[in-house]
């Protein structure tokens, strides 16, 4: 019988877990930026090998919380690493090995489930942290194996999927074969709005941005997709950056999205966008659940 199970993909924030679910699977299924608190959901990645089906659970990362979405998005961290058959701890190495590392491991290996822990971004460290980083989770009494990965690079990639593999029960696969994410194109197609905002943007402005699809339709002839989507920011003075002079800084970030949507639904997009103030949205309950952040849906 084959494997199949779930791993829930767990760090801190920044730490790289979607670049490395997005490697692992293949394919992008989750937005990556340069900022902390870039995923909000859990969002499920599905691998495919011979012998296993891998239901990676990537998972917004660990952050001190300042509003009421952090505090849900953390919540949604928390809970994915119950009721899962392995978690992936996703440490950043090229941060090294702090306390608050070490008691953030520990926490999650409390949690009574196998652990395995991927040391990546090792493309830009010195090699010898990693042997010397090991010894001193070890030291510290983090009982799990450490596996060196570079997401950016693909190094070890393949090492750490036998690893986790290895560590999965035997069962009937959860998902059918070509399914990739438990996510819809519509749902994507926020995202990716939110990932050109997040890389366009500075300090709280991309953190205070939520992307409501109205209108995500794919015409009958011509291989065309119609979206129109609100840009939602949280102070009017955002709202000003956003647009930038003449709308010129709008125009290029529309531009950056509609290129990635059409690359990501392959076809052409016809994308407009209206940019609106809800003055903290972000602490209001009503809005969290608007705009797809209520707990049921995050999770
Ligand atoms: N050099 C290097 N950079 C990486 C690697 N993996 C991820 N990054 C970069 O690290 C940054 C954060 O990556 P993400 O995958 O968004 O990190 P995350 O842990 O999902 O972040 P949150 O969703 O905010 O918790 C991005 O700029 C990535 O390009 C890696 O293996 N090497
Ligand atoms: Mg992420």
């Amino acid at each position: 019988m084959k494997k199949s199970g779930t791993v829930a993909v767990i760090g801190r924030a920044n730490a790289g877990k979607s670049t490395l679910v997005n490697v692992l699977v293949g394919e992008k299924v989750a937005i990556v930026s340069p900022k902390p608190q870039t995923t909000r959901d859990r969002i499920l990645g599905i691998l495919n090998t011979e012998g296993a089906q891998i239901v990676f659970a990537d998972t917004p990362g660990i952050y001190k919380s300042k509003t009421a979405l952090s505090d849900r998005m953390m919540r949604t961290a928390e809970s994915s690493a119950k009721d899962v058959d392995l978690i992936l701890y996703v440490h950043d190495g090229h941060k090294g090995v702090s306390d608050e590392d070490i008691s953030l491991m520990k926490h999650y290996l409390s949690f009574g489930v196998p652990m395995l822990i991927a040391y990546t971004k090792t493309d830009i460290m010195p090699a010898e942290n990693i042997p010397a980083d090991a010894k001193a989770l070890f030291e510290a009494g983090v009982d799990c194996d450490v596996i060196p990965v570079s997401a950016r690079r693909g190094k070890n990639i393949g090492k750490l999927c036998a690893a986790i593999e290895e560590m999965l029960p035997e069962g009937e696969p959860l998902f059918p074969e070509d399914v990739l994410s438990d996510k819809s194109e519509k749902f994507m197609i926020a995202e990716i709005m939110r990932e050109k905002i997040l890389l366009q943007y500075d300090k709280e402005i991309p953190h205070g941005v939520a992307v409501l699809v109205n209108k995500f339709q794919k015409r009958e002839e011509g291989n065309i997709c119609d979206v129109d989507l609100d840009i939602i920011c949280e102070k009017a003075n955002h709202k000003a950056i956003i647009i930038g002079k003449q709308g010129s800084a709008l125009k290029e970030t529309l531009s950056r999205a509609r290129k990635s949507m059409e690359a990501f639904l392959g076809c052409k997009v016809f994308l407009t966008a209206y940019v609106k103030v809800k003055d903290d949205w972000r602490d209001k309950a009503n809005l969290l659940k608007e705009y797809g952040y209520d707990e049921g849906n995050m999770q």
